[in-house]
């Protein structure tokens, strides 16, 4: 059932006016025949609107630091910021040494009255001592939460006092979670971080095998860049770093020598991206490991970036044998599942990269959003690649595509220039607005109300998100698959990743259990009345 602005007007009406005007603007209903449809986004939410976002200290030391396995990550503030970090982010790892791999601590300075009172240095540095003299880690991260900031306690002089005394890397995160409007901010300030202090660091001047790349925006959740990473080997790449799942600290500092980074998250992490290109010149590749087509649609891309035969021969056999082993398996899902529906909301990319593995199952998107993405994760850009050969390039021209604002160098045949034209596809670029269905809705920063409104309205009979509001969707008799955590199970990247989520999602829809609870929609009170004082 497709729902008309009306609907949304009326639903909109309830809110203060303030409120009322400032949530149509991130509310839309595609139309491919409009001009020009703008989604707001990025911006703060309004106080009192029980939002799904985190914070900017969720997003740096939760998300971007929290999966990197042979550091301690320590976090200087009250005990509820960091045990809800290291607790709900599934950082999945394995040590790479024996007694290298601390992603099962929660380390906090356990902040009290008295430290905000006096402030808390002196306990970071004592507690920065412990750690390593009891977990003896290659580096440690200091990450700052809200109290910090307002105090003044300034973690990077400790930090840095730590690190003479010590003899090992101290990073300091100001990443109070009060900056910027959501997890957002983290990320960057993550990301900056991590260029200045680790990328770089190690002493390797080229990758140790054929194709070296990192994947970037990668965070294992229940064991995706595992899944991933079968493939890339089984091809031939060489995965010199994975940032950040199962990732370390070890491998970060080498990152530079990669020849080509790939962007699978493409909210978190693209700064790095960026920073890289500029300081190293090496290029990036948006890429899509969720779902089978978009996952052989990546692996082909790669190759046609390292523009090698042999490379190219061994993408096609590998992505053939995949297919020939998955697709029937989720040929059987498919019909357990083929014209249902979906709300797929998530914080940044996985509200877009999902739709591509519903529709596999043949389930409709109904309704999408994010959290807390920018405007261009929903737009994306079409842009015609224009290649053009670089003069001063010796050897092998390089050839320099623009498309996207922003270079990619193929080293490629100039015969094979026409061809490329024609290849580089258009779709690689596009964002949430551009392949979501006319009559579909997208949605940013959804809250609980309207998810509600939305659900009696639309009747989704799926609905992808996260653990906040699960248990409220699944107690209108919807099942709920947490597109962060997975359930705790996965994987459901890649080849192996799309079987996986094509069976979870099958058994949540034929679970007896939702015959047995009433949406409260179908439970209208029976009684009105007032109460009036004797
Ligand atoms: S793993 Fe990623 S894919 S990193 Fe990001 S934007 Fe979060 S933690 Mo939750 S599941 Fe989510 Fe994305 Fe990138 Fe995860 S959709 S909200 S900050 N996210
Ligand atoms: C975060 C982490 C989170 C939360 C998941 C959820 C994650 O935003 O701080 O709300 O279910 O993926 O663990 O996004």
């Amino acid at each position: 059932m497709a729902m008309t602005l009306e609907q949304i007007s009326e639903m909109l009406a309830k809110y203060p006016s303030k409120v009322e005007k400032n949530r149509k603007k991130h509310i839309i209903i595609k139309d491919s025949s409009a001009d020009r449809q703008e989604i707001e986004a990025n911006t703060r939410t309004i106080p009192g609107i029980i939002t799904n976002r985190g914070c900017a200290y969720a997003g740096c030391k939760g998300v971007v630091l929290g999966p990197l396995k042979d550091m301690v990550h320590i976090t200087h503030g009250p005990i509820g910021c960091g045990y809800y970090s290291w607790g709900t982010r599934r950082n999945k790892a394995r040590a790479d040494e024996p007694g290298q791999e601390f992603l099962n601590y929660c380390v906090s300075t356990d902040m009290q009255e008295s430290d905000i009172v006096f402030g808390g240095e002196k306990k970071l540095a004592k507690v920065i001592d412990e750690v390593a003299g009891i977990f003896k880690p290659k580096a440690i991260t200091v990450s700052a939460t809200c109290p910090v900031g307002l105090i003044g306690d300034d973690i990077n002089a400790v930090a840095r006092a730590a690190e003479e005394r010590l003899g090992i890397p101290i990073l300091a995160f100001s990443c109070e979670g009060y900056k910027g409007v959501s997890q957002s901010a983290g990320h960057h300030i993550a990301n900056n971080g991590l260029v200045e202090r680790v990328i770089g660091a190690g002493d390797r001047e080229e990758a140790a095998g054929k194709y070296p790349i990192n994947l970037l925006g990668e965070y294992n959740i229940g064991g995706d860049s595992w899944e991933i990473e079968r493939i890339l080997d089984e091809i031939g790449y060489t995965v010199v770093s994975v940032m950040t799942g199962n990732g370390s600290y070890e491998d970060l500092k080498n990152a530079h020598t990669a020849e080509l980074n790939l962007v699978q998250c493409h909210r978190s992490i693209n700064y790095i991206a960026g920073m890289l290109e500029t300081k190293y010149g090496t290029p990036w590749l948006k890429v899509n490991f969720i779902g089978v087509a978009a996952t052989a649609e990546s692996l082909r891309n790669m190759a046609r970036y390292f523009d090698d035969p042999a490379l190219t021969a061994r993408t096609e056999e590998i992505i053939a044998r995949e297919l020939a082993r998955v697709e029937p398996q989720i040929e059987q899902y498919r019909k357990l599942c083929e014209g249902k529906t979906a709300f797929c909301f998530v914080g940044g990319s996985r509200g877009h990269h999902y739709q591509g593995l519903f529709a596999e199952l043949g389930i409709d998107t109904v309704l999408a959003g994010y959290e807390f993405a920018h405007r261009d994760d929903y737009e994306g850009r079409q842009v015609i690649p224009e290649i053009k050969t670089d003069a001063d390039s010796k050897n092998i021209p390089d050839l320099h595509v623009t498309a996207d604002e922003r270079r990619f160098r193929l080293k490629v045949s100039p015969e094979k220039l026409a061809e490329l034209q024609r290849q580089i596809p258009l779709s690689f670029y596009a964002g949430m607005q551009v392949d979501m269905a006319d009559g579909t809705i997208m949605v940013d920063d959804l809250n609980h109300y309207e998810t509600e409104e939305f659900i009696k309205l639309l009747k989704p009979d799926i609905f992808a998100s996260g653990i906040k509001d699960k248990y409220v969707v699944q107690k209108m008799g919807i099942p709920a698959k947490q597109l962060h955590s997975y359930d705790y199970s996965g994987p459901y990247a890649g080849f192996g990743g799309a079987v996986n989520f094509a069976r979870d999602v099958s058994m949540g829809f034929v679970s007896p259990t939702w015959n047995f609870i009433v949406p409260p929609w179908k439970e209208e009170p029976l009684l009105t009345g007032s109460v009036t004082e004797e």
